[in-house]
């Protein structure tokens, strides 16, 4: 064989391989709602850095935040039907999905965060994830999302009468509708991005979340009552596509698992801090904060909603027990 030659197949032998394993690498898309130097946001950013690293460059992911690719609710469905791959969901939201992932949406289900956790690593926490996964939603790791309270303009929330009359945005799921119902306020579903304008303008007057997002999004400069009723404790996931997570070798599902659970890690210690920061930053900017001292007469108020949750789910009323009963 001519040199000449010898070296064209050399050069069209070495072009398969490049593109052969160019083609591999699989790029993905990942979804977020929160800003920039956010605990999750910084997580999320090092999810995907790791991800690259520990599948040696066969899956590269791309972060977008600030919920630049929609809505919560639109992302959920972009994901669960593979047009993104990844995203850091709140389970609120999901509830509606995954009959199973809507026992953490129960107002008062969990004392505490660590519980939450300690319910999550159990059977209790296979049993959602299993749930989820079924309907395209396989989460990797769970990030913290504190507690949510009350906030609005007008006054302190002590009792569920200070909520009467009341106007409150919630997540799109019908156990929160339920519960603004029956502690007599207007439920508005709304999203997240939404509702900044919706507080200032008086299309609501009040709406609930965790420290974090209640600084992050401005809410406390036009919500200015912040009452710690610790209503919704409710975890978020890093939750990849079903059918492309399993699509993966072992080896690599091993590793995007392992990302995602050192970046939960990262999250959760982020979490501590900044609630701590948001906290003191809202209180210097004025905010004025009430503990409610009597939480008895919110959790009574919830049974109906407990009651319909079972109506439609009788099957679960075991899982909501075991999580009850765990310690
Ligand atoms: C935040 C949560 C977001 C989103 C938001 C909301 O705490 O991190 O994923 O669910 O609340 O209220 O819509």
């Amino acid at each position: 064989m001519n040199t000449k030659l010898t070296k064209t197949l050399i050069g069209a032998a070495a072009m398969v391989v490049m593109t052969g394993s160019a083609s591999l690498a699989e790029d993905w898309r990942g979804w977020n709602i929160h800003a920039d130097g956010y605990p999750n946001t910084v997580a999320m950013d090092k999810f995907a850095e790791l991800v690259t690293e520990k599948t040696g460059g066969e899956i590269n992911l791309q972060m977008f935040h600030g919920g630049t690719l929609g809505s919560q609710p639109d992302a959920v469905e972009q994901v669960r039907a593979g047009a993104l791959e990844v995203g850091n969901f709140n389970l609120g939201p999901i509830g509606p999905i995954v009959a199973e992932a809507n026992v953490v949406s129960l107002p008062f289900i969990f004392k505490d965060v660590p519980h939450m956790f300690r319910v999550l690593d159990s059977e209790g926490g296979a049993a959602i994830a299993a749930g989820m996964a079924a309907k395209g939603l396989t989460p990797l790791a769970w990030y913290d999302a504190g507690a949510r309270s009350f906030y609005n303009g007008t006054k302190p929330i002590n009792t569920p009468a200070d909520v009467q009359g009341m106007k409150v945005r919630v997540m799109n799921n019908d156990l929160f509708t339920g519960m603004i119902a029956e502690l007599g306020g207007n439920p508005s579903p709304m999203a997240f991005a939404e509702v900044y304008q919706a507080l200032k303008t008086g299309v609501v007057d009040g709406a609930e979340n965790n420290w974090p997002s209640y600084e992050s999004t401005g809410h406390f400069e036009v919500a200015g009552y912040y009452s710690l009723s610790q209503h919704l404790i409710i975890p978020e996931c890093v939750c990849v596509n079903t059918d492309k997570f399993n699509a993966l070798s072992p080896e690599l599902q091993a590793a995007v698992r392992e990302a995602a659970q050192e970046s939960a890690e990262l999250q959760r210690q982020l979490w501590a801090e900044r609630e701590a920061a948001s906290r003191a930053a809202v209180e210097a900017a004025g905010v004025v904060v009430n503990e409610v001292a009597d939480k008895a007469p919110f959790q009574a108020a919830m049974a109906p909603v407990y009651e319909a949750y079972f109506a439609t789910n009788p099957d679960l009323r075991p899982l909501v027990e075991t999580i009850q009963a765990t310690e």
